[in-house]
């Protein structure tokens, strides 16, 4: 497998699930902006939409959209705990949880990575937008969960760290809500969070 990320974009979700599950992959860098990959390839011949993450498979076969690709890894390389059957309770809470992330949270931060800085006026109503999106995770864990799923850990909590720690680099301070400040520092404890993390310059490389 191979995916195709940016550091500490959402693409980091599937590194992640990736290094979680210890599926062998290899990983490219692109550069969204020029549209180039680290080796100077033409990223949207791989994918149109020239954005991130981009799983290609052993044959060729190019995933996207962060929802499918993190299914599919856990489907092909997880066990039922992490991705439920399909047609249980649970997997449609999983579908619902990615759904989330992906059209409501993961698009609140959206106006913070544009082409130039907001204005004061952009900038407040961009935080009302993600201070209400991220009551919507506080709510979710209102009831000591640990995870998306409850007590089980699930490809949707990959994808829910990696956005929620964005707040931190748009100056949102997440004390506001104590249980997602409690949830993110609880994922970015876990060995493969720290790796993936690691792998992509983010955080020192622990030590051998
Ligand atoms: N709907 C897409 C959104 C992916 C996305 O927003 N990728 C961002 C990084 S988090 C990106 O590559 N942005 C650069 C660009 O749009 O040019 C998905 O879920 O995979």
């Amino acid at each position: 497998m191979h995916l195709y990320f940016k550091p500490g974009a959402c693409s980091l979700a599937a590194r992640i699930v990736l290094t979680e599950l210890n599926v062998p992959f290899e990983a490219t860098q692109v550069d969204t902006k020029t549209g180039l990959t680290a080796a100077g390839a033409d990223y949207r011949s791989i994918n149109p939409r020239g954005y991130v993450p981009a799983l290609v498979l052993q044959d060729g076969t190019v995933i996207t959209e962060n929802p499918a690709i993190l299914q599919y890894i856990a489907d092909r390389h997880g066990d039922e705990a992490q991705q439920p059957a399909a047609g249980t309770l649970d997997r449609a809470r999983l579908h619902e949880a990615l759904n989330f992330v992906s059209s409501e949270l993961h698009k609140a931060f959206s106006p913070y990575f544009g082409e130039r800085p907001l204005s004061q006026t952009e900038k407040e109503a961009a935080e009302a937008v993600l201070a209400r999106r991220i009551g919507d995770v506080a709510s979710m864990l209102a009831d000591g969960r640990s995870f998306v799923l409850g007590e089980t850990y699930s490809v949707a909590d990959a994808y829910l760290f990696v956005v929620l720690n964005w707040a931190r680099f748009v100056g949102l301070d997440l004390s506001r809500w104590p249980q997602v400040e409690r949830y993110v520092s609880s994922m970015a404890s876990r060995p493969a969070v720290r790796k993936a993390m690691a792998d992509e310059g983010l955080i020192e490389k622990a030590a051998a």
